[in-house]
């Protein structure tokens, strides 16, 4: 086994020294993130990690480095970290639950197999990871209402299997190796840029382009199904700070619950509704989504999250719906 090169436990980016690289980053969180990265740390000290298929494009190709960096091949990721003197990875590549479903092994295979894959690069070469959990960690017996922090997380589903052992194994490197791993729980994201694919909570994204389009939403989710959502620039703010954070404050690592709002599909329709008078909906549940959507948390409490790093969220779901609006009718042209 070799030693981890040993980082001191100030924060490097603190001198202006940090390398980062983005796994998955041209994915619905990795093509936002690496943009916010680049803003913070300078174009240069971020590079876009891409697979083969979905190559950046467009401000994220031009704004600076990207390397081939498939999560599930070992000898990639330790290259790219070696060529660009990286001390920080974010590792965002999974496949959400809907399509976890669907392709098992494929979703062990990217989770576990390839975040092993990273923690070892991150063991062997002193970098700092960042891999998220989120709200499908928990399951039908974890309290649904103010979901605590340390809690039942017995998921059936084989990404909530996978993101609850993302949890463990990355604390496992913290406790073993001292390789500095920190994430939160991810609800649903809502963003205006990359569209998500094969999640549970895409009827939050999905809705508001119908209302811009002027088209009908068919919501796959019945009344009442409640699940927290976050705006992205939450999450990335998220995400950042606490990869920022004096480690002495963090008592829990992997993973911290973040919340900014939680609401059901007739309270996202109403919102919209408010600034999009014609907007229609109607419901046609999808049985999977359904019953993935029942067993998340209604909402989560955050306090650790508030105590430990000072967590705290900008959007509201009104917020979000003036800003989610008009991003979408600049795009869209509408
Ligand atoms: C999904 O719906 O699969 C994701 C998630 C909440 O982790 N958006």
């Amino acid at each position: 086994m070799r030693a981890f090169k040993k980082r001191n436990s100030i924060n490097i980016s603190l001198f202006g020294m940090k390398n980062i690289l983005v796994i998955g980053a041209t994915g619905q969180i990795g093509s936002e993130l690496t943009m916010e990265l680049r803003k913070r740390y300078g174009n240069e000290h971020v590079v876009a990690g891409y697979i083969k298929g979905a190559e950046p494009k467009g401000e994220l190709k031009e704004t600076g480095p990207s390397v081939l960096a498939d999560v599930t091949d070992f000898d990639a990721i330790e290259t790219a970290v070696k060529t660009y003197n990286i001390d920080t990875i974010y590792n965002l590549a999974a496949l959400l639950s809907v399509v976890a479903e669907s392709k098992p092994r494929l979703a062990w295979k990217i989770g576990i197999d390839g975040l092993w894959n990273v923690l070892e690069v991150a063991r062997m070469h002193g970098c700092a990871v960042f891999t998220p959990s989120s709200i499908g960690s928990f399951g039908e017996n974890t309290p649904h209402v103010m979901t605590p922090q340390d809690t039942i997380q017995r998921p059936r589903t084989m990404y909530g299997v996978s993101k609850v052992t993302t949890e463990l194994l990355s604390d496992y490197y913290h406790t073993k190796y001292g390789v500095d791993t920190r994430a939160v729980r991810f609800p649903g994201i809502i963003s205006n840029v990359t569209p998500p694919g094969g999640g549970t909570t895409d009827y939050a994204v999905d809705i508001y382009y119908a209302a811009v389009r002027g088209e009908k939403f068919v919501c796959p989710l019945k009344e009442g199904t409640l699940m927290d959502m976050m705006y992205m620039p939450d999450a990335l703010n998220a995400a950042i700070t606490l990869m920022e954070a004096d480690p002495a404050g963090l008592k829990h690592r992997n993973a911290f619950n973040i919340a900014s709002m939680s609401f059901a599909p007739e309270t996202i329709y109403a919102a919209i509704k408010k600034y999009v008078p014609d907007f229609e909906m109607v419901y046609e549940v999808d049985p999977l989504k359904q019953s993935i959507a029942d067993s998340w948390p209604d909402c989560m409490d955050d306090s650790c999250a508030r105590e430990e790093w000072g967590w705290k969220p900008q959007y509201d779901l009104d917020s979000m719906t003036v800003d989610m609006l008009e991003k979408l009718r600049a795009k869209l042209n509408k």
